[in-house]
């Protein structure tokens, strides 16, 4: 196995793409994706477009669809929700097939689509992630970030630096359970080394962080900071639609 790390999702190769991809965005579009599914929503599909998003949730009955549109960290006026994983209680969301489209988060999943495997991840559910790689095994993997609008994230990198640690130390990265694929790998995994057990911290620190900060969503911060409360490993079942997979 072979793992790279990408900061955004548009400086990934545009030549082809990898056996698995792992899509990331902790703050907080991976985070509500999984914990939509933990609380038992029956698929979520990601859009980059508003109005298609709207066109494809009609075609379902109300009481069985969620739409759930962020921009710029608010809820967009005409959507059920937001893109806040607090949101996402079993009360609201089991059962239902919910249609998300967010400013960074669902691009990511969009830009993945052409990938034979596409996991999603974050810091709640990163060992289910890792799981997965070492049972599975796929040649090449990309461990890919949102970031905010093309730019990088500390809160995406710290939790592709928490996946990566898993497969090599930092003493001998090139002797590792896996091949590091690029230098991104090293700076993830060193940032994480880092920040591990301060991770609500850094998230204060990083730019999206404080922009939620200002919006009032530290407990949205405090929820995505938290390591591993769930095993549930969404996985990508046909272009920009997710589900559980254990
Ligand atoms: O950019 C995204 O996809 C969102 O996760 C941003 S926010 O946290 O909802 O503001």
């Amino acid at each position: 196995m072979e793992i790279f790390v990408y900061y955004t999702p548009e400086s990934t190769p545009d030549n082809g793409y990898p056996d698995c991809v792992v899509a990331i965005d902790v703050l907080r579009a991976t985070s509500t994706i999984i914990t939509a599914l933990h609380n038992g929503a029956q698929s979520v599909k990601a859009y980059g477009d508003m109005d298609l998003l709207t066109q494809e949730s009609e075609l379902l009955p109300p009481n069985v669809r969620l739409r759930l549109g962020e921009r710029g960290g608010k809820k967009v006026d005409f959507c059920d929700l937001g893109n806040s994983p607090l949101d996402c209680t079993p009360e609201v969301v089991a059962g239902k097939h919910i249609f998300m489209s967010t400013t960074n988060g669902t691009r990511t999943l969009q830009k993945a689509k052409g990938a034979s495997v596409v996991l999603v991840g974050a810091i709640i559910n990163f060992q289910a992630v890792v799981d997965y790689l070492q049972k599975h095994q796929p040649h090449k993997v990309w461990l890919v970030a949102s970031g905010w609008e093309g730019g990088y994230s500390l809160e995406d990198a710290v939790c592709a630096g928490a996946i990566a640690s898993s497969f090599f130390s930092l003493d001998n990265p090139h002797n590792g359970k896996a091949k590091v694929g690029n230098d991104e790998v090293i700076a993830a995994i060193s940032l994480y080394q880092q920040w591990q057990h301060r991770l609500l911290d850094l998230f204060k620190l990083s730019s999206h962080g404080q922009r939620l900060l200002n919006l009032g969503l530290e407990e949205d911060l405090k929820y995505c900071a938290q390591k591993n409360i769930t095993r549930i490993l969404p996985i990508q079942t046909e272009t920009g639609i997710v589900v559980y997979h254990d």
